[in-house]
């Protein structure tokens, strides 16, 4: 052990970390926030137990009955801190114009006095932040080990609970210092709960700050977390590097980082193609990503698992795109997951998992709405996330629910059954489409393929979605999500714009093939407020239909917005589902596409500065078509 001393701590790192550049960077936070102790993670099995019997012993985490799930634990956190933070997160680059007007900003320097340094006589945010705490330094890497499109990231936290997370959402141990090794790159991120306990102080079973700051310093590639223990603002792996930071990093280097679930479908001659799909948080990204095809009409056709979150694209000298899962697990929500809308995550729930913020049953073990379609019906007693009795009475009188709207599991991607032989390849996989979808009780129709890469950017870029429980702030509300990536694009949003559409150019001088893309929409109601598509397993006749596209089979209809499937295309085996549903679930409304039409206009105001000029010249042309 080389054991530098520094204030009386011990910074005891290991003697296989070799980087005096990483050993120096966690002495200067330990200097900074105070922890009284530095724990290196080194991801053994041994150390994740150890742990989690720490949060157990701190009363974070509740063991699980062992017959029912075993090795699983569930945690339950402050009422307060249940989702991400958008209004709490920020991108502090240089200029504020490449944050764009999409994004929180903060000049660097006014940001590091708030978090470092302090400033006119007040304490910085992270000063003495640990303090009565372990600092754990987490080592992890984005993507396979060694992967040439892989990242390495290192996050220091002051909870054990993003310790145990992070082993299961990234590649996180002591292998990571190889690929590192002397001099190699990480992006640095510091995670606090931001709860410093005193002498003598007694802690709390989830400790967390009012003030919440998510910080992405987008030149230096630096994370700063203050405040938050939970998922998208404590696991900076996940939103805050895979997605904010490394967008940046695509857009310099060439590539795309997307908020994206990557799925191979298997036909039953045995091709093989892949598909990413971008859809807001809480839309069901899990689910499509974990298909299970209906058994009647599509025997022999297999759906299989790269990711269910993130994809990072890259061109590759063959002339494709691929594609890997920067994450190791899954951070899924609960609620609505049953055996009808997913039987291969309930599958991947039977053991090995930490939930957060379900209920607990009687009998020691976990549950959720949606739980009761399985055949169980209702419990007749839970506690519920907020340790509360709750039981079907109570739950009709107060409407409480008993698991939180975003309560969450974490699993690793090996519990999944449906997981694709390829899921790890340092490679990654090809990609053949790209698929957009939003949440939208109107407008959109079932599935689209774009005519052009420019209509299908076009798309992309305008995409709404109806806002969900996934962040903090009203539900339900259509926003535009561009690309799914509105809290998650680390600059300006209409640069980003122009990245996707120059691909196009830079991909075709290359002689690359350019996937083709398609919007969908699951979400179409009827008059009774009913969604009218099944969804779930039923999606596949859509992606079958897009299947038929690639390989030239189905002709499909222009309908102004782009080709749409003809209802004879669409495979019904086993389906009730008539040609007038077909119709209110396709139709192209010229009244709603008109008040849309004005939405992309108050899009494309908001983006003005630096919007591509391709794009509006796109959209009246769009418009002609569709409300003429
Ligand atoms: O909280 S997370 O960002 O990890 C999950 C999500 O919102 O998609
Ligand atoms: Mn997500």
């Amino acid at each position: 052990m080389n054991a530098p001393v520094m204030q009386g701590l011990n910074l005891n790192a290991p003697s296989y970390v070799k980087n005096p550049k990483l050993i120096a960077w966690v002495a200067d936070m330990a200097a900074l926030t105070k922890p009284a102790a530095i724990y290196w993670c080194d991801g053994s099995e041994e150390e994740y137990q150890r742990l989690c019997q720490q949060l157990v012993e701190a009363g974070t985490f509740k063991k699980l009955n062992p017959a029912k799930r075993p090795n699983s634990f569930l945690a339950c956190s402050d009422p307060s801190d249940v989702a991400r933070v958008e209004d709490r997160t920020y991108i502090c680059s240089e200029k504020k114009e490449n944050a764009g007007p999409t994004n929180n900003w903060m000049a660097p320097s006014d940001m590091r006095a708030l978090l470092q340094t302090g400033k006119d006589g007040e304490k910085a945010l992270f000063d003495g932040c640990m303090k009565g705490r372990t600092m754990y330094v987490v080592p992890f890497s984005m993507g396979p080990l060694g992967s040439h499109i892989a990242h390495i990231g290192i996050e220091l936290s002051d909870s054990a609970y993003v310790a145990v997370n992070q082993k299961i959402m990234t590649r996180m141990g002591k292998a990571v210092y190889d690929v590192l090794g002397v001099d190699g790159a990480f992006v640095p991120c510091v995670h606090t709960v931001g709860a410093p306990l005193e002498a003598g102080q007694a802690d709390v079973k989830w400790p967390c700050n009012k003030t919440k700051y998510i910080v992405h310093y987008p030149e230096t590639r630096e994370i700063w977390s203050y405040g938050s223990g939970y998922g998208g603002n404590a696991l900076l792996g996940k939103k805050c590097f895979a997605l904010r930071i490394a967008s940046n990093m695509g857009r310099d280097q060439g590539w795309l980082a997307e908020h994206m679930l990557i799925l191979g479908v298997t036909n039953p001659q045995g091709k093989k193609y892949h598909v990413a799909a971008a859809f807001p948080s809480a839309c069901g990204k899990t689910n499509f990503s974990m298909l299970v095809p209906p058994e009647a009409g599509f025997a022999g056709w297999k759906v299989t698992t790269i990711g269910d979150d993130i994809a990072w694209v890259k061109p590759h000298a063959d002339g494709k795109m691929y594609a890997i899962n920067p994450e190791a697990g899954y951070f899924g929500v609960a609620p609505g997951t049953n055996m009808h809308t997913n039987p291969n995550c309930m599958r991947s729930l039977d053991k090995n998992v930490i939930f957060t913020n379900v209920a607990l049953t009687d009998d020691g073990d976990v549950w959720w709405e949606g739980m009761e379609k399985d055949g169980g019906g209702l419990p007749d007693h839970l506690i519920d996330w907020q340790g509360k009795d709750w039981t079907p009475a109570i739950a009709k009188e107060t409407g409480a629910k008993a698991a939180h709207p975003n309560s969450r599991f974490t699993v690793t991607a090996t519990n999944n059954p449906a997981l694709d032989p390829e899921w790890d390849n340092p490679n990654g996989v090809a990609i053949d489409a790209f698929i957009f979808g939003g949440r939208r009780s109107t407008t959109v129709p079932l599935v689209t393929e774009a005519r052009t890469w420019m209509e299908g950017v076009y798309m992309a870029a305008t995409m709404g979605s109806e806002t969900t429980a996934a962040a903090v702030g009203q539900m339900g509300v259509v926003r535009r999500d561009p690309f799914a990536m509105l809290p998650f694009c680390g600059y300006n949003m209409s640069d980003y714009f122009q990245h996707w559409l120059d691909m196009e150019k830079k991909l075709e001088e290359s002689g690359h093939t350019l996937p083709k893309i398609y919007c969908v929409n699951w979400f179409r109601k009827g008059d009774d407020g009913k969604f009218v598509w099944p969804g779930y397993g039923d999606n596949m006749r859509v992606l079958k239909w897009m299947i038929d596209r690639l390989e030239g089979t189905a002709t499909g209809s222009e309908n102004g917005f782009g080709v749409s499937p003809a209802y004879a295309e669409i495979n019904w085996t086993g389906l009730d589902f008539s040609q007038a549903q077909f119709d209110s679930v396709t139709s192209l409304d010229k009244g709603a596409w008109k008040q849309e039409f004005a939405l992309h206009d108050e899009l494309f105001t908001q983006l003005a500065y630096h919007l591509p000029k391709e794009l509006v010249e796109t959209k009246a042309k769009l418009e002609q078509r569709l409300t003429a």
